[in-house]
């Protein structure tokens, strides 16, 4: 039995499409990070680095979006999550897996908390250099499925693009958001419109896609 600790549009965004594509019955309980509550006793007792998601297994609980996705992926092999283990297929997906968390979460991580390595969130050349490397990967991101799309492994979705619409999602405020790529516009419309994207946008109540 699965219990997803998730804040609206958070990193727990992919993981929330992930339990409803696997389509097991799983139970959701939010946490409110406007008002703090991941700091809160309770939540740090089973997550005591104060961040969503947390992904309870049995009662016990696992954290970091990207690592749940893998295990989601190899509890859920039917779920095409990812490309049959052992495949050259599923070491591209680790590759693409790794890559986006490092590239992509860990520079995201920075422009919505620069504090975690700045001393005042308004350091000019810290967002300056996280928005352009944010930037470049989604130059990257854009080439590789223009070239060979319309799924980051070609002609079959996997968990990579679930994980990588909640990152181009959060771009949407930023001076140049990840749908002014043209590939990844149209990949987003695609994403957008999957009965599982449309279930988790309507339950965390999400605005502005
Ligand atoms: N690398 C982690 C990042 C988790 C993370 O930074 N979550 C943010 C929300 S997107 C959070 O919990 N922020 C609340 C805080 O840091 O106080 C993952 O991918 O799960």
């Amino acid at each position: 039995m699965y219990t997803l600790y998730y804040g609206r549009g958070a990193a727990s965004l992919a993981i929330h499409a992930a339990l409803q594509e696997i389509g097991v019955p799983y139970d959701l309980v939010a946490i409110d990070l406007e008002a703090g509550q991941q700091r809160s006793p309770e939540y740090l007792r089973i997550n005591p680095q104060g961040k969503v998601p947390t992904l309870l297994i049995d009662g016990k609980p696992f954290t970091e979006s990207a690592a749940l996705m893998m295990m989601l992926a190899e509890r859920h092999p039917q779920s095409n999550l990812a490309p049959l283990a052992g495949s050259l297929a599923r070491a591209q997906w680790y590759e693409l897996m790794v890559t986006m968390a490092n590239n992509l979460g860990n520079n995201f991580r920075l422009w919505f908390y620069p504090a975690d390595v700045a001393s005042t969130n308004q350091d000019s050349a810290l967002r300056t250099a996280v928005q352009q490397r944010i930037e470049s990967a989604w130059a990257t991101l854009d080439a590789r499925l223009a070239a060979n799309g319309p799924y980051l492994l070609g002609g079959t979705s996997s968990g990579a693009d679930l994980m990588l619409t909640m990152y181009m999602r959060w771009s949407r405020n930023m001076p140049r958001p990840a749908t002014a790529w043209p590939a990844l516009q149209k990949y987003a419309d695609m994403m957008r419109a999957r009965p599982s994207w449309r279930h988790i946008t309507e339950v965390e109540a999400l605005t502005g896609w």
